[in-house]
């Protein structure tokens, strides 16, 4: 036994001198320390506790499983900055893999059944047959848009196949006062929350009702009106805004949360990584809503990390988080439902990794069967569509039968042609507007800038759109 600890000892001393923690003089605190937080003293613990202003307790932090270290865990511990931490004489390093991925969280199986065991939040009819709806018209809307670019009327499109379930289940568990910063693939959080087809219709026809006034590509939606920042299609430099906003409720005591919806592609840049640290060193009310549909345009995700998906970075950044089935509507409800709840009473950050399939090409700009096969995405689309899923879930408790679907279909399409002719018949906005809302005093720069685009459009008529206004 003695030898044993005078072995670990000198295993730590070794190590302390190795992280140079350590005072050669002396194996025990003392003043000569250098007493910053880079490199810390070591403290025991029985001594008076050193960090006390920069130590916090984490809160409802899970019970470390100690089977990676056995029984080589050594008596002694070091507080040291975020907690205690317990020596261990073996040198191992934590493995780049488990053995298990981390779990998905599931409620409806592929057939819309309740799993057995499953626990999740009751959605009453009302409520279920709305977020029914909304992916029937989400569907719809993605069909007859894509057409209308395919007939040359709008100039882009990207549809959000296959990840219905992600938009309109989180969507549906929050509330207007939270504050969405979205991508570009979730038009369904704010049809949601009563932006109209009229409206959809206006933006992606770049016409003058657009509150963005014609200066944005096809879907890049925003309202003011629904608390729904402008759609950014630069990728990730939303989720840090998120944060932001998300810090001025917490210090405004809004009662509310700021939620942020990105990609798989969108945690391969650093605004996510900055973003996440910032919110849980700050302990702000935000939700990140990860929506991994396996591709970045062509990028698989093989070819963006290799850690077991986005979820696992949560905790390396110290943010609670949990991985979902975003095919399944239920699941998707209860989890953000849950998310909700704790970032807003607990002012923390929560990620949820939902799981989903971007089952339409990239975007209009794109084909995808250049470099995926057909047989992954027909798989997705039949076996794991979330809206059949949930249809079959309402249908099976009498809520729902086809003549009810029929209808629905038919009207939502009806509208939504009538909203298209609507839209293309408003003028568009003036060629002025595109130099308006930036500055209170517009600049020579931008003055001289208007004056050259006007003298172009003279010179060569042909090349400009006849219904844009001078
Ligand atoms: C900063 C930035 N880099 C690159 C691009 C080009 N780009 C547009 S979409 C996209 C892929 C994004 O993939 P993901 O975040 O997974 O979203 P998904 O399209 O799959 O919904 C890329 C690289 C961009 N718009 N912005
Ligand atoms: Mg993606």
């Amino acid at each position: 036994m003695a030898l044993w600890l005078r072995k670990s000892l000198k295993t730590i001393n070794n190590f302390k001198s190795m992280m140079g923690m350590i005072n050669h003089s002396s194996s025990s605190p003392s003043p000569s320390f250098n007493q910053n937080l880079r490199n810390p003293p070591v403290i025991f613990i029985d001594s008076p506790t050193y960090f006390s202003s920069h130590r916090y307790e984490s809160t409802r932090a899970e019970k470390q499983s100690d089977s990676v270290y056995g029984s080589h865990c050594h008596a002694q511990v070091m507080d040291f900055p975020g907690g205690k931490i317990m020596f261990s004489p073996v040198m191992r390093f934590i493995s780049e893999s488990t053995q298990e991925r981390v779990h998905c969280y599931q409620v409806l199986d592929d057939n819309g059944n309740p799993i057995t065991g499953s626990n999740y939040v009751q959605v009453s009819e009302e409520v279920a047959l709305k977020m029914y709806s909304n992916m029937v018209t989400l569907q719809i809307m993605d069909t007859i848009f894509y057409e209308a670019q395919r007939q040359g009327r709008i100039s882009f499109y990207a549809t959000t196949i296959g990840e219905e379930a992600i938009n309109i289940a989180s969507a549906a568990a929050l509330t207007i006062d939270d504050f969405v910063f979205p991508q570009y693939r979730e038009p369904g959080v704010l049809l949601w929350r009563g932006f109209t087809l009229q409206e959809f219709a206006n933006q992606c026809f770049s016409n003058k009702a657009d509150y963005g006034k014609g200066r944005q590509m096809p879907i890049h939606y925003v309202s003011k009106r629904h608390n729904y920042f402008t759609v950014a299609s630069t990728i990730a430099t939303q989720i840090p805004h998120a944060v932001g906003a998300a810090y001025s409720m917490k210090m405004d005591k809004k009662g509310a949360c700021a939620v942020t919806y990105f990609g798989d592609g969108g945690t391969s840049e650093g605004d996510f990584h900055a973003a996440l640290n910032f919110a849980a060193v700050r302990e702000v009310p935000v939700i990140f809503i990860c929506r991994n549909n396996g591709w970045a345009i062509s990028t698989p995700t093989s070819d963006q990390f290799r850690s077991d998906g986005i979820v696992v970075k949560g905790k390396a950044y110290g943010v609670r988080s949990i991985r979902v089935d975003g095919n399944d509507a239920l699941a998707m409800y209860s989890a953000v439902h849950a998310a909700r709840s704790m970032a807003i009473s607990e002012n923390k950050p929560i990620l949820i990794e939902a799981l989903t399939y971007r089952v339409g090409h990239h975007s209009t700009s794109d084909d995808s069967t250049k470099y995926r096969p057909i047989e992954e995405i027909e798989w997705f689309k039949v076996v794991r569509d979330p809206v059949t899923r949930f249809r079959k879930w309402i249908e099976n408790r009498g809520w729902w039968n086809g003549k009810l679907e029929s209808e629905l279909r038919n009207t939502v399409k009806e509208e939504l042609l009538d909203a298209i002719q609507v839209a293309e018949k408003v003028e568009k906005p003036t060629i002025a507007e595109l130099f308006t809302d930036v500055y209170d005093v517009s600049p020579s720069n931008l003055r001289d800038q208007e004056k050259f685009l006007r003298e172009t459009i003279k010179r060569h008529p042909q090349d400009y759109p006849s219904d844009v206004p001078l």
